[in-house]
């Protein structure tokens, strides 16, 4: 039989995993000469590429020295951290990269937590050797010291490590030799890595990850555990409570390289994907037909975050988008429950609105970014963190906040971060810079970023990730700002902007169309301003580049969807069409806020 090593690439955000499956693919001579490979081949959908960013994990495989590689990539936000979890099930040992600067982050400790306890085979990666200023050997003793403190096993700790440039493509056991490739990573996996056992038996396969294909619906992926797994062999889906399905294999499918090739049967140890099982859920067991027996139930994270998701009933509505109705919000958000582990949708008392729960901002605007490409046109509301009852006692998520700044601004950090009711745990420096470790509320969080960056003039490293839930912290000042609100319908003019420059900073430029309510840009006080911005000199000189007005006019700050996300408030919402992005009062008149002020008091 086949030797098979199955291994998951893990560390923090962005320390380089997709680079290096990449670099691997190219090395084991995946490619023909003449077929285009552009850079990182597998962040494949469109907002991973424009983001660079992984969003969800990947199967591939590679041959090397006549053995089988099963290689995850995972992605590495934080959002994305129940995914890794499970994932990790699929797999005998893992390489952990970590950036040879930054060293461990939070991310870092969950997921070598995660593999540590699940009893994997580590080696480490320290990557971005490359860079300046990088201190591999603190950085290697650090993991060390994280891996001594996860209590990891004798085994474990005696883990091998390389030092390389997932980048330059090279890996090596000394980062000061630079080689030539990354075989000496290779060789490493197939040394350390313990080979998969098969073991003999009735099928069992666990379905710890899914694929999606327009023609044949949701595809299970999983590891086969023991036995045998054949086409057309008739077996019985276990769920997690234990009922059974009886159910068949249609089609079965190995990795290789990047994509699928169709098997007969695939043997336990390997990976596969199958097609033909319906209704199932990740942590289903596909088992033997006869005498199921189910694997141990997997657990999904819990949403950590909700935002109400609404049509869009802007005066703007219909203009830009193809789906616009609450049939078709609808439609789409059930049906990315089915791909969307860690996503759930419910009703609310208006046929309008649905509560979507997720695992964070980036999860949640990843769906919403996705949403506005295809065509729809929606509002979404405010985050807000899941609030829980434990032992009669309100509980909020608490995270760990990481914040790398350079020392001469790190009080301004400090200063905020504890507004936000969060507490210094860890100061020490770091290279050149001042490294801080906060425990915060998941509340203060959300609009935190904004304010860092802005305070440090965008030189802040941030991270952070949950830690557990913990009595509530009491109030925390929402955003410190009022906005500036249109008063009219119109076209936005160069002269009435310019009149009220010195009431705050615009979100918009001359010459928009904009209507009565919507968002304009930030006052300097801390209350919302009426303001008219649509009188004036219209319609002659806008957009006419070099009239005095416009000269003297600031640029727009421009939002993206995230810091839009962070920015608004209870009483507002984000207008998200497929060209555009508003921000507006729920309430679009004055009297109307006045009148229903009272429902939006700060929790
Ligand atoms: N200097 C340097 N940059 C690197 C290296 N490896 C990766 N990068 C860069 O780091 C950024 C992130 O790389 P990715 O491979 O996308 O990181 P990732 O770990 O897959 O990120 P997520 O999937 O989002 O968690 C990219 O801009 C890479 O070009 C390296 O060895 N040296
Ligand atoms: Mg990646």
């Amino acid at each position: 039989m086949q030797k098979i090593r199955n291994i998951a690439i893990i560390a923090h955000v962005d320390h380089g995993k997709t680079t290096l499956v990449d670099k691997i693919l190219h090395q084991t001579n995946l490619f023909r000469d003449n077929q285009a490979t552009g850079d990182l081949i597998l962040d494949s959908n469109d907002l991973e590429r424009e983001r660079g960013i992984t969003i969800v994990s990947k199967n591939v495989s590679v041959n090397y020295k006549g053995v089988k590689i099963n290689i995850i990539d995972t992605p590495g936000h934080a959002d994305f951290g129940g995914e890794v979890e499970r994932v990790l099930k699929m797999a005998d040992g893992v390489v952990l990269l970590v950036d040879a600067f930054e060293g461990a982050m939070p991310q870092t400790r969950f997921v070598t937590q995660k593999a540590l306890s699940l009893g994997l085979k580590p080696v480490v990666i320290v990557n971005k050797v490359d860079k300046e200023n990088c201190r591999p050997e603190e950085v290697y003793e650090s993991i060390f010291e994280l891996f001594f403190n996860l209590e990891a096993t004798e085994d474990q700790l005696d883990f091998p490590v390389l030092y390389g440039s997932s980048k330059q493509g090279w890996m090596n056991h000394d980062w000061k030799v630079q080689t030539e490739d990354i075989t000496p990573l290779l060789d490493t996996i197939l040394e350390h890595i313990p080979a998969a056992p098969s073991f003999d038996g009735t099928l069992q396969m666990q379905i710890t990850s899914l694929d999606y294909s327009s023609f044949v619906g949701r595809i299970a992926i999983g590891r086969v555990a023991r036995g045998l797994i054949k086409e057309n062999q008739p077996v019985s889906l276990v769920k997690r409570d234990g009922t059974i399905q009886k159910s068949r294999i249609k089609e079965l499918y190995t990795f290789e390289g990047l994509g699928k090739i169709r098997v007969q049967e695939v043997a336990s140890g390997d990976i596969c994907a199958v097609v033909g099982i319906d209704g199932f859920d990740i942590g289903d067991t596909i088992a033997d037909f006869e005498k199921p027996e189910q694997l141990e139930v997997i657990k999904i994270d819990e949403p950590t975050m909700n935002m109400l998701f609404t049509i869009n009933n802007s005066p703007m509505f219909g203009k830009e988008g193809k789906f616009v109705t609450s049939q078709r919000l609808r439609e789409r958000l059930y049906k990315e429950m089915e791909k969307n582990l860690a996503l759930k949708v419910i009703e609310t008392e208006s046929p309008d609105s649905y509560l979507v729960y997720g695992r964070g901002i980036l999860h949640l605007s990843v769906l919403i970014e996705t949403m506005r490409r295809e065509g729809y046109e929606l509002q979404v509301g405010q985050p807000q963190v899941i609030i829980k009852e434990i032992d009669g006692a309100k509980c909020e998520p608490i995270e760990i906040l990481i914040v790398d700044v350079p020392a001469e601004v790190s009080g301004k950090v400090i200063e905020l971060v504890t507004q936000r009711k969060g507490e210094l745990l860890v100061m020490e420096p770091k290279g050149d810079l001042q490294h801080l470790e906060f425990e915060i509320p998941a509340r203060g969080i959300i609009g935190l970023r904004n304010n860092v960056l802005t305070a440090t003039a965008g030189e802040a490293i941030m991270a952070h990730r949950f830690k557990s839930y913990e009595p509530w912290k009491g109030n925390i000042p929402g955003r410190l700002n009022g906005v500036l609100v249109s008063m009219e319908k119109g076209s936005t003019t160069a002269y009435s902007i310019d009149k009220l420059q010195d009431r705050g900073r615009f979100f918009i430029e001359p010459g928009v169309e904009v209507y009565e309510g919507q968002i304009m840009g930030e006052h300097i006080r801390d209350n919302d301003l009426v303001v008219n911005v649509v009188k004036g000199k219209a319609l002659t000189n806008m957009r006419a580049s070099g009239t005095d007005d416009n000269a003297r006019i600031a640029t727009a700050i421009k939002f993206s969807l995230e810091e839009a996300m962070e920015y608004i408030q209870a009483d507002e919402y984000i207008e998200i069409t497929p060209k555009s992005m508003r921000l507006r009062k729920i309430y679009l008149s004055e009297n109307e806020r006045k009148i229903n002020a009272k429902k939006f008091i700060n929790q």
